[in-house]
């Protein structure tokens, strides 16, 4: 039988459906979802929950001409299923084929690119106000899940759009989750909300059944009115919005076809600024991802079946990750060091903190999704003498930048920042790489940068860091430390200074944490063609050892730098700034290797690597070049 879904070309095509077909296609749309998550990961749980919210949506309002903004965008596999993306589904988060979130450049029907969380409301009023400039009629809709409604930037978006009373819709999909359970006082509030909600229902039948009591029911129905008369203007629904500005609507069950479309269609006769609250089960329709929805937030390739991960590439190091090294080695210097605690942005399986937060439960504070809030919270833990740890994620680290600088830099305050995930993430693409974290932190004084190339080394680090009066940022990459650097021997760390793991003197090639190894086989391969590197494990991006790179570039003709980040600004435009300050007596070549002045795209992390000379060909090549140059501007001059 032909499915529902090979009919769907664009959400015109829903409407001619009833909602009993709705409910069909729905089921549809999640086989689809599961099938092709299945090979090549993706945000699952999250999609799987958000069905029948943009099921409802498109069958109501009429995209794109009215304007639908999806935060942070994992959840939207089902609104590219219908809107004219159906065949090349397959290649979801593929080098070269659909991005795994909404993308401005991908579809009419994505209006706003998103990937960080609580954009959402800003965006959409900011569409709506420049609506209403130009006078044109449409709609605009923001749909945000409970966890990112915690970010700032929602809740000034809230503050802004209650004060303009633009026409706008917020649909809050609340699951109670975050990646992990929701946190926070806003979380406490909308769980009121659904309690009271279920009060109102519950009244209803209480009032009925004393009403029906012979003789006494009605006075004891006027009793229990008056007692419960306090709690329920306590839990009138939605006050909170209601008090900024908002008409609050719901909460209603957001699986259900019928009563979303019936109220979106109530509700879209309001000019005002709506929150319609739906509630929704994160991983609906796929029993593994309902059991175990963190797991299945963000996963890599599954068996269908039993819902297990599939092993990883067999070219990628396995062996525990990065974050498991570190969130392990914080449990280890939390039992000897009672000043040490830990913040984290609602990223605490991501980061490899569970085990600390088991440990540890009053040392760890997960603060929601408020990377802003993180910062300055940790500036305020170490005025006063403890020692935060901030496990973030390079990229979400961006949202943080004023508070590194104004709250913990200037105030020299003894903050460590273990930067998951920098560099190239992968599939996520350009909204989750983090390739900026070493040029927009390099800037700043008196914060220390390092990046380790093995566990033993980010151990190590980790321990430097904390007994450090003054900022140190540690940024390490997704995924496994290669067992080609893990198993090097160790000199201790020393502030600014790197290490020469490797002697030559035609090029040295100076690499910055993961791309240490890369260098390394380049060094083996340059030498079979009498090519002699050496090789340097920079571990610091900043400060840089002003004596050991003076002597380097005495010692060999060419440099070449390496980092899993922007060119600019980096590190090695600041390894270069050095060398131009020390002025060496010998003039040297210097080559810069890391990502162009681009935003990367989306693919599997080797690939890319591949493609921007980040691998062993691209350093051999570029050191074969710089010796090439320089022999003849030699020839030239004899
Ligand atoms: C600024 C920022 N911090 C962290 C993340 C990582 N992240 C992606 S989805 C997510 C949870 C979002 O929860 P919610 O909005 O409730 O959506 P759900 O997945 O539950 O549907 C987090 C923390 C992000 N995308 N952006």
């Amino acid at each position: 039988m032909q499915r529902l879904l090979d009919r769907i070309n664009s959400p015109k095509d829903l409407k001619a459906l009833s909602v009993e077909q709705l409910r069909q296609l729905a089921q549809e749309v999640r086989q689809e979802i599961i099938a092709t998550t299945s090979h090549h990961g993706g945000h699952l749980a999250s999609s799987l929950g958000a069905v029948e919210i943009i099921l409802a949506i498109h069958y109501v309002f009429n995209t794109p001409r009215d304007k639908i903004i999806f935060d942070v965008g994992h959840q939207t596999y089902a609104h590219k299923l219908i809107t004219g993306r159906r065949e090349s589904f397959k290649t979801l988060r593929n080098l070269g084929g659909l991005s795994g979130f909404p993308n401005r450049e991908e579809s009419e029907y994505d209006c706003f690119t998103t990937g960080h969380a609580s954009t959402s409301i800003s965006a959409i009023a900011g569409i709506a106000c420049a609506r209403d400039l130009a006078g044109e009629k449409f709609k605009t809709v923001a749909v945000i899940g409970d966890g990112s409604m915690t970010g700032g930037l929602a809740f000034e978006a809230l503050n802004h759009v209650g004060h303009i009373k633009k026409d706008l819709i917020v649909v809050l999909n609340d699951n109670e989750m975050a990646i992990s359970p929701s946190v926070g006082a806003l979380s406490l509030y909308l769980s009121r909300l659904i309690t009271a909600s279920s009060y109102n229902r519950f009244k209803g039948d209480v009032e009925y059944v004393l009403k029906r009591i012979p003789a006494i029911g009605s006075t004891l129905f006027e009793t229990a009115k008056r007692i419960q008369k306090s709690a329920a203007s306590l839990l009138k629904p939605g006050s909170l919005f209601e008090e900024l500005g908002f008409k609050y609507v719901g909460p209603v069950d957001g699986h259900d076809l019928d009563v979303l479309i019936e109220t979106l269609r109530k509700i879209t006769a309001f000019q005002i600024p709506i929150l319609f609250h739906v509630l929704t089960k994160k991983g609906k329709g796929y029993e593994y991802a309902e059991a175990q929805p963190s797991s299945f937030h963000g996963i890599r390739a599954f068996d269908i079946e039993t819902g297990e991960p599939l092993p990883p590439p067999a070219d990628s190091p396995n062996g525990p990750s990065y974050s498991d090294i570190f969130g392990k080695h914080m449990v280890q210097l939390a039992e000897h060091n009672p000043k040490l605690v830990a913040i984290t942005a609602a990223m605490a399986e991501g980061t490899g903190l569970i085990e600390f937060a088991k440990k540890f439960p009053d040392r760890l504070f997960d603060v929601g999704i408020a990377e802003q809030h993180a910062v300055t919270f940790a500036a305020g833990l170490a005025s006063q003498g403890l020692h935060p740890v901030v496990a973030v994620y390079s990229t979400f680290l961006q949202r943080a930048y004023d508070q590194i600088c104004h709250d913990v830099c200037l105030q020299n305050l003894p903050v460590v920042f273990a930067i998951d995930r920098a560099g190239i993430v992968g599939r996520d693409g350009p909204t989750h790489h983090g390739v900026f974290d070493l040029s927009y932190l390099r800037g700043l004084p008196n914060v220390a940068i390092l990046s380790p190339t093995s566990g033993p080394e980010l151990r190590a680090m980790l321990e430097w860091a904390v007994k450090q009066s003054r900022p140190v940022a540690i940024r390490y990459p997704r995924g496994s430390p290669s067992s080609a650097t893990s198993n090097l021997q160790m000199t201790p760390i020393t502030l600014g200074l790197p290490e020469m793991l490797r002697e030559g003197d035609d090029i040295a090639v100076v690499a910055l944490g993961s791309m240490v190894d890369v260098a390394l086989e380049a060094a083996e391969e340059l030498a079979h063609e009498g090519i002699s590197v050496a090789v340097v494990n920079a571990r610091f991006a900043k400060p840089l050892d002003e004596r050991f790179y003076c002597h380097l570039t005495e010692r060999v003709k060419g440099i070449v730098s390496i980092e899993d980040g922007v060119a600019a600004g980096g590190f090695g435009s600041g390894l270069l700034e050095l060398i131009l300050k020390i002025k060496p007596e010998k003039g040297v070549g210097f080559k810069i290797l890391g990502f162009p002045d681009k935003f990367i795209e989306h693919g599997p992390r080797p690939v890319l690597l591949r493609k921007y000379g980040l691998d062993v060909a691209g350093v051999a090549d570029a050191a074969r070049k710089l010796l090439g140059a320089r022999a003849e501007t030699h020839s030239h001059e004899t």
